[in-house]
């Protein structure tokens, strides 16, 4: 540690705690029912996903997955947005017509995911071939877990931003299961970076629960990729202390791995290295950690407050056309007509 100053570390800090706060409470919702659809946790990988984004600036774009809550946040995403989309309220970013974290936010850099495993990686080459053409310094960087490295587009997009030197980042999360498939399961290789040589790229293990790490791991590739050095696949060792999702109790993994990685808990692990280096009191923590407990307070009432979407703009966005028009096959179709 060392490379980040005291102030970007409080940041961070406030990051992680605030993607933990933000689930936590999302958690309880969908117990009461009020999310729409499944709930995606980042339990145990809040730390790579916050660092990951923290390294990026403003003219840089980023896709996060659904595990990246942490990097939406650091993008700027309030707490409202999030939570007025799992409950597909009417003010939401897609306007009740998409859960979790699937939006996008073309002024902050934000590219909306799709659950298509692994497509995200070519859709980014594609940003980052757009940033070599018109000689913009713009770096794209993206997430994909170690399932998803198994996926066929996969390769086909780190191949394709290989050849052409592209300024893409993709940050492998190995949170050792893809579902209920253990990574031994999954790929013959201990290291998802070793694929890299395979490329011709440039390919990085990190501990993903250690923050500076990740951070300096990501500059550099940030780095490289500004110099026209081309991509890199940079590997986060992690663990993501959830199922699945919500509705996944996660059986399948056993009860010691849980405790093994709860030791090595990023947040705490953070909170440790700022008290022990004296660079936090016991009153900045708190006093963030208050900060936080009231924003979001403050944004979850603000979403339950909202209404649901209007039936009425249920076609609206979704056609190229633009908001509010029909593509011709349905303008030809009275019954679809809003009066
Ligand atoms: C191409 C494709 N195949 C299968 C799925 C179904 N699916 C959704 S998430 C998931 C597991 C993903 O595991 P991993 O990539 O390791 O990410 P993690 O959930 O562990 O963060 C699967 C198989 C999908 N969405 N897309």
């Amino acid at each position: 540690m060392g490379i980040l100053t005291r102030e970007q570390l409080l940041e961070i800090y406030y990051y992680m705690k605030l993607t933990r706060t933000i689930e936590e409470r999302l958690t309880h919702l969908y117990r009461q029912g009020k999310i729409v659809g499944g709930l995606y946790r980042s339990l145990g990988q809040e730390g790579e996903s916050v660092a990951s984004a923290y390294a990026l600036e403003p003219g840089d774009f980023i896709a996060p997955m659904i595990r990246n809550l942490g990097s939406l946040l650091v993008r700027g995403v309030k707490p409202w947005e999030i939570f007025t989309q799992y409950m597909a309220r009417g003010t939401s970013p897609t306007r009740g017509k998409d859960s979790v974290v699937h939006f996008g936010s073309v002024e902050r850099g934000i590219i909306p995911p799709i659950s298509h495993l692994g497509d995200l990686i070519p859709v980014m080459a594609g940003i980052a071939l757009a940033s070599k053409m018109k000689r913009l310094r713009s770096v794209a960087l993206t997430y994909i877990g170690d399932g998803g490295t198994s996926t066929g587009v996969f390769h086909e997009g780190l191949n394709f931003a290989a050849v052409f030197k592209l300024p893409l980042i993709v940050v492998a999360e190995d949170n050792g299961y893809a579902y209920s498939t253990p990574k031994h399961k999954q790929m013959a290789i201990e290291n998802i970076a070793d694929r890299a040589i395979g490329y011709g790229i440039f390919g990085e293990t990190v501990d993903g629960n250690d923050v500076e790490a990740v951070y300096a791991a990501t500059r550099r590739a940030v780095e490289r990729a500004r110099q026209g050095l081309g991509p890199t696949l940079l590997e986060v060792k992690t663990f993501r202390m959830r199922g699945h999702a919500e509705h996944d109790d996660a059986r399948y993994v056993p009860a010691e791995l849980f405790e093994h990685w709860r030791q090595k808990d990023p947040i705490d692990r953070l909170v440790r290295y700022l008290r022990e280096n004296n660079l936090a009191s016991e009153d900045d923590l708190a006093g963030i950690d208050s900060r936080i407990d009231a924003e979001v307070e403050h944004d979850l009432r603000y979403a339950e407050q909202s209404p649901m979407p209007d039936p009425s703009i249920a076609l609206q966005d979704v056609y190229y056309e633009g908001v509010g028009s029909f593509p011709p096959s349905l303008e030809r179709e009275p019954t679809y007509r809003r009066t």
